[in-house]
Formats: C-alpha cells, sequence, structure tokens
C-alpha cells in the first residue's frame, strides 16, 4: 500500500494530448522536478508509432524483460521527446519528456515526475542524461547549502529550496502539507495505491482442482450448473500421453448444458487455490454441502502455529491471505482476517555429497569407507571425493531414503535424532553416528522402563523417599512444556537425557511405589511428543487406563527454585553457593560475608573488582 497523491502535469508539444497524469509519493519533491518519464506503452507513444528511432527504442527495452526485479537491475535507458512538461508548483520551470524503460504500465498511471536529488534511479538517469540534480531536501544537521553530491538522499530532514514548503520536515510534515496545496490549487489529489500481481491460476495439468466452466461452439464461457458441481476429474486417464491428458479425454471434455453441446474447461487450477484453504476445510472434514461451517470455523480458526520450510513463506502464505480476505470481503459472517497467527522457519536435513572419479554424483549408500578413504562399493580403485554438506537433494544424491531409516532403526529414533541434533530453525547435520546414539539411547530407556516396571510391581510402601522424585518431576513439567512451547526441541531432548540419568540414579535407591508410578507416568507423559511410540509402548505396558492429559506444575516445587552460584576469588573457583534464583550482586555479598568459606580468602582484604553474572557466578578480585 504506498500513500501519495496524484498530479496533473501540463504538456508542451504538438500532441493532441496536453495533460501527463503520474502517481507520487513524495510530492514534496516536486521542486527537484528535472524530468518527466514514462512507459514506453503509455497512451502518448501511439504518436510515436512512426518514429523509427523510437521503434528501435522500444525494441531495446523489451530485451531487458519486464520483471520489477530486471528493471531494477538493468541499465536504465531513455528516449527524449520534444515535448516539455510543466511544473504546476513554478510554471515556468519547464523539462524534458522522455520513454524510460524504468517505468511500469501497469503501476499508477505508467507515469512518473524525476526528483534525481531524492531518488537513486532518477539520479542514475539524469547523470546519463545530463539532466539537471536540484537539491531539495536537506538531513537535520545540515545548513540550506547542502547538495546532493554523489548519490540521492532519500532520508528524513527539512525542505530547502522549494519556496513556500521551505523548512516542512520530510517526511511527517512535508507530504501531508504538499498534498493539500495541491488539493487546493486543483493540480493533485490524495491517492492511496496497492500494488497488485497477477497470479495465473490455471495450469495445463491433470492433478488440480477441475476449474468449472464450459464453452460453447463459439468459445463463448458459461459456469458449470450449481448442480452439477462439484466437477469431478475423470479417473481413468492416460498419464503417459504428452501435454494435459484432459485434452484427450472426449467422454469427460464434452457436455451437454440445458440440451446445448459444451467443451469443458481442460485446464485445472494451481495447487496453491486448494493450499490456500485447505486448513478451512480440516475445521469441517465432514460437512458435505459447504466447503466449511461457521461454528466450527469460529471454534478452531485461526491455525496457531504454521511450521513450514523457508519456501512456504513467501507465495502460499500469501495467497492464504488473500483467500482469508477475500471470503471476509464478500462474507459479513466470516469474520477472520488472517489465517495464521504464527510462522515457524524450520531448518533443512543436510548431508555430505559425494561423486565418483568420473564426477558422477553418489548417494551415500553407493560408496564404503576403509576408515581412511572412500570409494565406491566394489569398484577399490574408483575414489570418491567428499563434497560439502548440503540440503538433501535428488539431484545431488546425498538423501536419506526415510522408510530405510525408519525401518533400521525405528521412527522414535529417528525423531530423537531429528530434535536433537540443533535448534530446530538451523540445518540438521546428517549423522549416522548421530542416528545409532539416539537409537541407543532408546535401547537404554527401555532397559531403565523395565527396571521402573519392577519397582513398581514390588509395592514397596515407605513414605517419605518421594519428595526427591516429585520435586525433579515438576521441575520438569516447567522446563520441557517451557522448550515445546518456545520450540526449543534440542534442549527438550537434553532434558530428557537429564532426566533417564536422574531416574537412573534414583531407582537404585529405596523408593515408595505409588509414588513411583505416578510420577514416571508424567515423566512419560512429557517425552511423548518425541518419542510417542515408545511411550505409548510404555503406558500400556503399565496397564494405565484412561484418558491421559499433559501434567501440571505443582507450584509448591517451583517455589524452592534453588541454583548453584560459582564463587570466584580472583578467577578461581572457590565455592558452590545454593541460593534463590535471580538474587542480586548484593544480596550474594551477604551470604558471603557470613560464610566461612569465603570469609577465610577474605579476611582482611579488600575487594577491588566484583564481576557478577546473574543466576551463574560472582567473581571477587582482591589484593592477594
Ligand atoms: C516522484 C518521486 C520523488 C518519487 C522522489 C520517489 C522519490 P511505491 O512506494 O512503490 O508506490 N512511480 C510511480 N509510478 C511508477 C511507475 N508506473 N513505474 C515506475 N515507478 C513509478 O513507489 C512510488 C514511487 O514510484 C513514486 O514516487 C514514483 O516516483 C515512482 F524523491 O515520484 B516518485
Amino acid at each position: 500500500k504506498s500513500f501519495g497523491c496524484e498530479i496533473e502535469f501540463k504538456i508542451e508539444g504538438n500532441l493532441p494530448i496536453d495533460k501527463i497524469k503520474c502517481f507520487t509519493t513524495r510530492p514534496d519533491t516536486l521542486f527537484g522536478f528535472s524530468f518527466l518519464a514514462v512507459s514506453v506503452d503509455h497512451e502518448i507513444s501511439k504518436y510515436f508509432s512512426e518514429n523509427k528511432e523510437f521503434q528501435e527504442f522500444k525494441k531495446e527495452c523489451s530485451k531487458t524483460g519486464t520483471t520489477e526485479e530486471a528493471i531494477a537491475i538493468g541499465e536504465k535507458i531513455g528516449f527524449k521527446t520534444n515535448l516539455m512538461a510543466i511544473n504546476p508548483l513554478n510554471p515556468s520551470q519547464k523539462v524534458p519528456v522522455f520513454f524510460a524503460n524504468f517505468v511500469l504500465m501497469d503501476y499508477g498511471f505508467g507515469a512518473v515526475f524525476g526528483c534525481p536529488a531524492h531518488d537513486q534511479r532518477d539520479y542514475d538517469f539524469a547523470k546519463k542524461y545530463d539532466l539537471k540534480i536540484k537539491t531539495v531536501v536537506k538531513p537535520e544537521d545540515q545548513d540550506d547549502k547542502f547538495i546532493v553530491e554523489k548519490e540521492a538522499y532519500s532520508g528524513s530532514g527539512i525542505i530547502i529550496n522549494s519556496e513556500f514548503l521551505n523548512g516542512l520536515r520530510v517526511p511527517e510534515e512535508s507530504i501531508i502539507k504538499t498534498i493539500e496545496i495541491l488539493e487546493e490549487k486543483n493540480i493533485g489529489k490524495k491517492k492511496i495505491n496497492f500494488r497488485l500481481k497477477d497470479w495465473g491460476v490455471s495450469r495445463q495439468r491433470y492433478w488440480g482442482c477441475p476449474i468449472p466452466v464450459a464453452y460453447d461452439e463459439n468459445g463463448d464461457v458459461t459456469a458449470i450448473p450449481k448442480k452439477d458441481l462439484p466437477v469431478k476429474l475423470p479417473e481413468k486417464v492416460d498419464l503417459n500421453s504428452k501435454g494435459n491428458p484432459l485434452d484427450f479425454k472426449e467422454d469427460w471434455k464434452n457436455v451437454i448444458i440445458n440440451g446445448k453441446k459444451y467443451t469443458r474447461e481442460t485446464d485445472t487450477l494451481d495447487t496453491f487455490v486448494c493450499s490456500s484453504w485447505y486448513y478451512l476445510r480440516f475445521c469441517s472434514p465432514k460437512e458435505s454441502e459447504y466447503g466449511f461451517k461457521k461454528e466450527e470455523i469460529d471454534y478452531w480458526m485461526p491455525v496457531d502455529q504454521y511450521i513450514g520450510g523457508v519456501e512456504h513463506a513467501i507465495l502460499h502464505l500469501l495467497y492464504s491471505r488473500f483467500f482469508m480476505k477475500a471470503i471476509g470481503y464478500k462474507n459479513q459472517n466470516f469474520k477472520f482476517d488472517e489465517p495464521f497467527q504464527g510462522l515457524f522457519t524450520q531448518g533443512m536435513v543436510c548431508h555430505e555429497t559425494y561423486k565418483d572419479k568420473n564426477n558422477n554424483w553418489l548417494s551415500p549408500d553407493q560408496i564404503v569407507s576403509d576408515g581412511d578413504k572412500y570409494y565406491k562399493k566394489d569398484e577399490p580403485d574408483n575414489i570418491v571425493k567428499v563434497g560439502p554438506s548440503e540440503s538433501m537433494s535428488k539431484s545431488k544424491k546425498n538423501v536419506i531414503d526415510p522408510e530405510n531409516i525408519m525401518n533400521s532403526y525405528g521412527a522414535d529414533a529417528v525423531r530423537l535424532f531429528i530434535l536433537s541434533d540443533s535448534p530446530p530453525e538451523k540445518d540438521v547435520q546428517w549423522s549416522e553416528q548421530g542416528m545409532n546414539a539416539s537409537y541407543k539411547f532408546l535401547q537404554k530407556l527401555w532397559t531403565l522402563h523395565n527396571k521402573i516396571k519392577v519397582k513398581i510391581q514390588n509395592n514397596f510402601n515407605l513414605t517419605g523417599s518421594e519428595n526427591n522424585l516429585e520435586n525433579f518431576t515438576n521441575q520438569m513439567i516447567n522446563k520441557i512444556t517451557n522448550n515445546l512451547e518456545n520450540f526449543s526441541y534440542n534442549v527438550m531432548i537434553a532434558n530428557i537425557y537429564e532426566t533417564y540419568n536422574f531416574l537412573n540414579k534414583q531407582i537404585a535407591k529405596k523408593i515408595n511405589s505409588k509414588s513411583l508410578k505416578e510420577n514416571y507416568i508424567k515423566i512419560l507423559i512429557l517425552l511423548t511428543p518425541a518419542i510417542p511410540h515408545f511411550t505409548s509402548e510404555c503406558i500400556e505396558d503399565l496397564n494405565v487406563l484412561g484418558n491421559l492429559e499433559w501434567p501440571e506444575t505443582n507450584s509448591k516445587f517451583l517455589n524452592e527454585d534453588k541454583i548453584d552460584y560459582v564463587v570466584q576469588i580472583n578467577g578461581k573457583k572457590r565455592l558452590i553457593l545454593n541460593e534463590n534464583r535471580d538474587m542480586n550482586q548484593e544480596s550474594l555479598l551477604v551470604k558471603l560475608k557470613t560464610n566461612k568459606i569465603s570469609q577465610k580468602y577474605l579476611k582482611d582484604k579488600s575487594i577491588n573488582k566484583i564481576i557478577f553474572v546473574k543466576n551463574r557466578l560472582i567473581n571477587l578480585l582482591i589484593n592477594e
């Protein structure tokens, strides 16, 4: 969305047209006007159709490409006409009119007024065609003699050299004030422009949603009647045929509508069309009359969290937003403006790449290693070059087949490895050793589970032994819940390792069976997001019935949240203080003054400097 105004420029020359409109977001720079540029397709171009040089120029322009990007990076070229444009705020000023390749026909009016001092593109153009560069904005910290020299100045500041606009603050006052003046003088009008891009939704493909229209013998289009919707794709098609298989499916293509012969549209909709609203359908999967139901949408939408690769972040999300806004625009009952509340872009899974001596890509399972070198399987003289780790791609063959890997290790071990390797927004480096380590860890967890099961079955009634376990479980509920919510999955996996170590030590002791069971089940639930098949097996093994819910932290245990502060004296660790979390430097010093060990070092010494790291350490620098 661009806020600005349209301005009408009077044109002098021998054309039937005597005005050209421009859209600008910077009307406040009008006194810096030094040329007017129009697109080669602007309506005035028709008066140049006989002009050979202009036709040459137009051809030249078409070579640059017409995308905004191509235009932005390409060379700026112009064709000078014999027309002059008059500055509406200063009618004595006349500037040349150009055709220019950087002016887009489908934005604004296909015409711009050029102000080289404050727009880099205009600056480059002015340098090339030797046009005036007049400074009309100065940075706040410069005086009125400020001149734009090496490059355009587009920052904030104050208007100068602009008669009645002088002194206005850029941009907050200057733009609005200039628009007011232009409106008063009937030269311009406030205008908001939108940069819209076309989205070609049709594809010459079989696999897409059919477009429910048909054509009569004259090629005139008609909508398929409502009673015949939805149009379904034919099922038996020849997918080996060239082009779009629907084109050859005569029995499907030909339809009779109201007694008249029609041919169906054989293009289908781009898959982006379906992915723009599938989440609404997911709210009402069983609804047969409508795509989705209001009550269900109201209950589920918007999607709380979207997780996907970075390629989702561009088109798919944009189109989805467009659909939501379009539905809301047509239907007052639809109150959602945005489809997704959060987006998390995950990293890629990466693997080393391999090439044989003939430079052919090899997949990891085609190579063997003798611990020193890699070579192609069964070809000891075919030495393999190992390339850097890159995101897995079929063309480079550095892919690990998930099916094989899950068959060898089980899905949970794979999950555990992928989650533990690095934060989820970073790439994962695939490694066989890492995969093995996760697999072994699951075996250890299973052994532990069996030991715990025996302890539970022992029905040991000792009381007073459960505090430690209950405390640990509550700390873990708190940590794992937070880590899950913050996407800190790798930290969550570290919590699981910690839990294993704790439980392993704990069950070597005598322990109350009821409390063990209660806490262990909570722990199993906590492990479920990472290793669901494993925990489900364990829970079943313990004969736990009924619905299980995510455990809640008992705040009683969290209040005792103490941590170990490392106390250093002249950089050497001298003791550990177990004190409340979030203590400040002063309170820790008070504790140290009454601590025997620290007093041994500090007695009769003055402290020169204190280094304090919150919740971690305090280092006292003293004269030895
Ligand atoms: C004069 C001016 C002076 C401009 C200045 C900028 C800086 P956005 O923000 O993207 O909307 N423009 C207008 N129509 C155009 C077209 N069809 N093709 C290429 N450029 C066009 O950009 C608005 C600015 O883009 C407008 O403001 C205009 O240049 C240019 F110091 O006008 B400006």
